[in-house]
């Protein structure tokens, strides 16, 4: 009787063992190829928790596809070897758009065809190419490209990508299917790891391509599946016992169905005209995608075409890569400087030979600080990486290995401020130096007034930093105070001045008298309390009287406000002539008090993303409205977003906000919204 109970629970569990893989690759396809998740991740794990359970009961019911398989237990010695079973090759580049006319002419030419050919277009990955083998839908086997005949087995780590199926799903897989894509590290990502790594003490990655290559590359898949891989296929390489579709659009979209992930911005566009206006349109969205690219790459779409066309040296002449400007170049450090920041932060920058990356000339770039320094082993006339991305200030990534010459010069931190002559310290547990001279300091009040003066804090218009450098030097205004104490004459006189800009600076001034409390503190400046710190004390506290008030012990109680945080605070209230710049301050200004009243946050715990150009406010103001009426602002688009306010020109935020079905909203709605 016993033996009938235990047998039919195995079925039983063995059924159920079935119907929760299904369950998992269902929902990790909806999430990471379609990116709509269905359930949220707490009933994922739950599900999850109950297959181990299961299979921990029954170990033979173990498959090497179950979704609990993606970590092996025992890391590798070294890796093995793999023989391609058709040869990776590499793609040609172009940098230019004659160079791209040249490419499609050499096309054109080939095929003697009447229209020009249909293009696949995508965005070229900066991560890894790699390949991975399918067997009857079964994951069997994951190599990176190495020289292109040979790679290096990298399967235990490929498998703990979540992104990549270990079974594939659907009809008419062919027996043996071999896929090839990048694996890549998506930004968000990258700077949380990052994150991670400073606060242990840990090295940090010197970009996203580095990061994915250390992480594919590691002996322990423990490891890798610690690190936040990706990965998007782009085409396939040796195919038996079946057959694909014979354009490469879609193939890309017969691979999706079966589970894989494809790029969503992969368009199939025509002729030369519309792959330049792809190039430019990808390039405007670069620094919003969240992964980074190095250009992108043209494809002809029909591949008996590309079959006629064939291969030259190691790469097709049916496609191409059109590279965005380099990002990183190699030049000289000719000297360093130090510079003070508004707290009085030391920051190293290195005087460049001037290179030109990314589309502009370089001359300066930031070592960030002296640990930096020491961990790259930076010195004065070392030969170096500079990289520039986006619109972040260009920073020193390496010494070109082996380039050092005898005669570089070690960098050393001054003891005293460079501006003020006050000593310069380090604390313990601190990566930046400080000045100590406090608002002595000459370049700590000028970058103070600067901070004060921004668009996210007083948004002063007009009143730019070189603006504010000039004032400061002529003795004009010596703190913030002083700005609203200005006259049309005394500032008209100034270089690139006259009479009508004077004028509109104070009608700008006089305009800022008025500033919401959030907006005021953190204009202030105070160390670690930006805009959302500040907006946590605006409205726990609602005046500025209590906030400076309140000891650090209290202050802990708000949302983001750590012990260091409350330090700062209270340490920048207790200095006397904080308290005397605040105290004259509010005879010149009229602090609008925030609605603390919670039922006025009628967008409380929605999530909302700005995108384009609006027309009747700024994205920052649109930003400040929601957040003032409880909604949340966020960067990119998912499927937990619940509106995209888009204007124009909105881009890939607005593309992706419709294929995930997310509402788009114009500035109308969001008056009705903000009303309702
Ligand atoms: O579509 C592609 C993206 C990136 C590629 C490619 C690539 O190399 C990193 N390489 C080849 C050879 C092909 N497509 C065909």
């Amino acid at each position: 009787m016993a033996t009938i109970k235990s047998g039919s629970q195995l079925k039983k569990d063995s059924l159920r063992i079935d119907q929760l893989r299904e369950q998992l690759n269902r929902y990790s396809y909806l999430y990471y190829v379609l990116d709509n998740p269905e359930i949220p991740d707490s009933e994922y794990d739950r599900l999850y928790r109950e297959l181990q359970q299961l299979e921990q009961k029954y170990p033979d019911l173990v498959t090497p596809d179950s979704p609990t398989q993606r970590v092996g237990e025992l890391p590798l010695e070294s890796f093995t070897q793999v023989t391609h079973r058709v040869p990776m090759l590499s793609l040609d580049n172009v940098f230019s758009e004659d160079e791209l006319e040249a490419f499609f002419k050499r096309v054109n030419d080939r095929l003697e065809l009447d229209e020009e050919p249909d293009i696949n277009a995508e965005p070229k990955l900066d991560g890894l190419a790699v390949s991975l083998i399918y067997e009857d839908g079964l994951f069997i086997q994951a190599a990176t490209r190495g020289d292109g005949a040979t790679g290096e087995n990298v399967t235990q780590n490929v498998k703990t990508i979540h992104s990549v199926p270990l079974r594939l799903m659907g009809k008419g897989i062919p027996g043996l299917l071999e896929v090839r894509g990048e694996v890549f590290m998506p930004r968000e990502g990258f700077n949380k790891l990052n994150k991670r790594a400073l606060e242990n003490g840990d090295k940090t990655f010197v970009n996203p391509r580095n990061a994915a290559a250390g992480s594919l590359r590691q002996l322990d898949p423990k490891i890798t599946a610690s690190r936040p891989l990706a990965f998007y296929c782009y085409s396939t390489g040796a195919v038996e016992r079946g057959d694909l579709p014979n354009t490469q659009d879609s193939v890309l979209l017969q691979l999706q169905k079966w589970g894989l992930p494809v790029c969503p911005e992969i368009k199939l566009i025509k002729g030369i005209k519309d792959c330049i206006s792809y190039y430019e349109t990808i390039q405007r969205q670069r620094d919003d995608l969240p992964y980074d690219i190095d250009g992108v790459v043209y494809k002809v779409n029909k591949l008996a075409l590309q079959n006629r066309l064939g291969f030259v040296a190691r790469a097709p002449r049916w496609a191409i890569a059109h590279k965005f400007p380099a990002q990183e170049e190699v030049t000289y450090i000719s000297n360093v400087d130090f510079q003070v920041g508004r707290t009085g932060a030391i920051t190293p920058v290195a005087r460049l030979q001037p290179v030109f990356v990314g589309g502009v000339t370089v001359s300066n770039a930031t070592l960030h600080n002296m640990d930096e320094i020491e961990r790259k082993d930076v010195r004065i006339g070392d030969k170096v990486f500079i990289r520039r991305a986006g619109d972040v200030i260009p920073e020193v990534v390496r010494v070109v290995p082996g380039s050092r010459k005898r005669n570089v010069k070690k960098i050393k931190l001054p003891e005293h401020c460079p501006v003020c002559g006050s000593d310069i310290e380090r604390i313990e547990g601190e990566a930046a130096a400080r000045c100590t001279g406090g608002l002595i300091c000459k370049a700590q009040r000028t970058e103070a007034i600067k901070h004060f003066a921004s668009r996210k804090a007083m948004d002063i218009d007009g009143l730019g930093d070189r603006l504010v450098e000039q004032m400061v030097e002529s003795g004009l205004i010596e703190t913030v105070v002083d700005l609203f104490r200005l006259k049309v004459d005394e500032i008209a006189g100034l270089e690139r001045m006259g009479q009508k800009s004077a004028e509109n600076l104070i009608a700008a001034i006089d305009n800022s008298r008025k500033p919401a409390l959030a907006k005021l503190i953190y204009a202030l400046g105070i160390r670690e309390v930006g805009e959302a710190t500040a907006r946590s004390l605006a409205s726990s506290f609602g005046n500025l009287q209590v906030i400076m008030d309140t000891d650090e012990d209290v202050l802990q109680q708000i949302q983001d406000i750590g012990p260091i945080v409350a330090k700062h605070i209270t340490h920048f209230f207790a200095q006397a002539h904080n308290q005397q710049v605040i105290k004259q301050l509010l005879k010149e200004i009229d602090i609008q008090l925030p609605e603390v009243n919670k039922d006025k946050q009628v967008l409380s715990g929605k999530t909302f993303v700005i995108t384009g150009t609006l027309s009747e406010m700024t994205r920052d103001e649109a930003k400040e409205r929601l957040l003032s009426a409880g909604a949340k602002v966020s960067g990119s688009v998912s499927a937990k977003t619940d509106y995209v306010l888009a204007g124009d020109k909105a881009g890939s935020k607005l593309a992706r906000a419709e294929k995930l079905g997310v509402e788009v909203i114009d500035e109308a709605r969001l008056r009705e919204l903000l009303s309702s």
